[in-house]
């Protein structure tokens, strides 16, 4: 495998490279962001790159790459001087969550990720739900899902809880590990291909950090010490950063999320797919389960088809999808309406300008 293949490249990428003026065409992978400032990766070496002028000013916040793209670099990037970014490549999968504040705003947290794994411990980390939302984030994101649930060393019996979370999540694989005793870890390492590109996502305190030195066999990256009152950890990966696996493949540890916002329905469909194909059955197209007649969703929780507390857990989300969708919606029509507030003080100047004549 060559150095570029390594690092993910592939036809896809490829294809996007030709360039017009038949001058030197340099990719690079994003490999670490902070602030602005990247950390790229190229077949003949690392170094620091920034966004040409152009295009920070074009982009939107949610289209500025992120870690994981992959860019065309104006020369092969190297210890002594900056590259210049003049190009993203069009991305194969990313994985969004609503940023941070009030509006919902889509941030990339990876793109062009092959795995997403959802880490969950085991202690009072553990919560099913948590996953489901998680999964349906990947689901929308294009990459293959899997559950690693950490910490086995300190559950008396994790096999309940394995069982619940195969029981709402059918089909997803799902690994019982200790990263920090390094046990189960041959299945996780197993799952990784070189040339592979694999996120970690998950709360902080799960054992991200941990998973990855287990993964690398040496103390890498940061770990943080748990609060033993609620089992959430301290915030210690500061920002997103790839690590290259020896004998291939490359880890994305994410800092925690506190909050990990549906922007949209995308995704759920994926986690619930049973429902979605009920939802099918429904005498009316739009029914949302609730007390239409002829609901074949309601029909099969009635008849013990479908698990009442699945069913529970889809309407919850759909319904907090639905609802951030809204609060999007809102947003960009008080922006439009700003823009039109401004033009008309712009037209009711002009006008007293030209002595109030229309
Ligand atoms: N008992 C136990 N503790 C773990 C395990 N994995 C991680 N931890 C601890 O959980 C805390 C948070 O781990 P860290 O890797 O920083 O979590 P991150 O925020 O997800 O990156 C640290 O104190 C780790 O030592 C595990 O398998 N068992
Ligand atoms: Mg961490
Ligand atoms: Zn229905």
């Amino acid at each position: 495998m060559d150095e570029l293949s390594a690092l993910g490249f592939g036809p896809f990428f490829a294809q996007q490279l030709q360039s017009p003026g038949g001058g030197e065409v340099v990719p690079a992978r994003i490999a670490a962001e902070h602030r602005g400032a990247y950390e790229v990766w190229a077949a003949t070496g690392s170094g620091r790159a920034q966004l040409a002028g152009r295009l920070r000013l074009g982009l939107e916040e949610a289209g500025l790459p992120g870690v994981g793209d992959w860019v065309v670099v104006d020369h092969a990037p190297g210890p002594d001087r900056t590259a210049i970014i003049e190009r993203v490549l069009e991305r194969r999968t990313v994985f969004t969550r609503g940023a941070a504040g009030r509006e919902a705003r889509a941030q990339v947290v990876a793109a062009n990720v092959d795995l997403v794994f959802v880490v969950c411990g085991l202690d009072a980390d553990f919560n099913v739900r948590r996953i489901e939302r998680y999964l349906a984030r990947i689901g929308a994101s294009g990459a293959q899902p899997a559950v690693i649930l950490n910490k086995a060393d300190v559950c008396a019996d994790p096999w309940p809880r394995v069982d619940e979370v195969e029981r709402h999540v059918a089909g997803v694989p799902v690994h019982v590990v200790s990263a920090l005793r390094s046990e189960g870890m041959e299945e996780v390492r197993a799952a990784i291909g070189a040339g592979m590109t694999v996120a970690l996502v998950g709360s902080s305190g799960a054992g991200k950090s941990t998973l990855v030195n287990a993964l690398l066999g040496q103390e890498r990256m940061r770990t943080g010490k748990v609060r033993t009152s609620d089992g959430r950890g301290c915030h210690v990966t500061t920002h997103r950063q790839f690590v290259l696996l020896p004998g291939g493949g490359l880890l994305l540890d994410t800092p925690g999320m506190r909050e990990l916002r549906l922007l949209d329905e995308a995704g759920i469909e994926t986690v619930f797919r049973g429902i979605s194909e009920l939802a099918g059955h429904c005498r009316f197209r739009d029914c949302s389960h609730d007390s239409e007649p002829g609901c074949a969703v309601k029909a099969a929780v009635q008849s013990g088809e479908l698990a009442a507390d699945r069913f529970e857990h889809y309407r919850k989300l759909e319904l907090e999808a639905q609802a951030n969708e809204l609060r999007h919606d809102e947003h960009r029509r008080r922006q439009a309406e700003r823009v039109w507030g401004q033009l008309s003080d712009e037209v009711a100047q002009l006008r007293k300008w030209k002595g109030g004549k229309p």
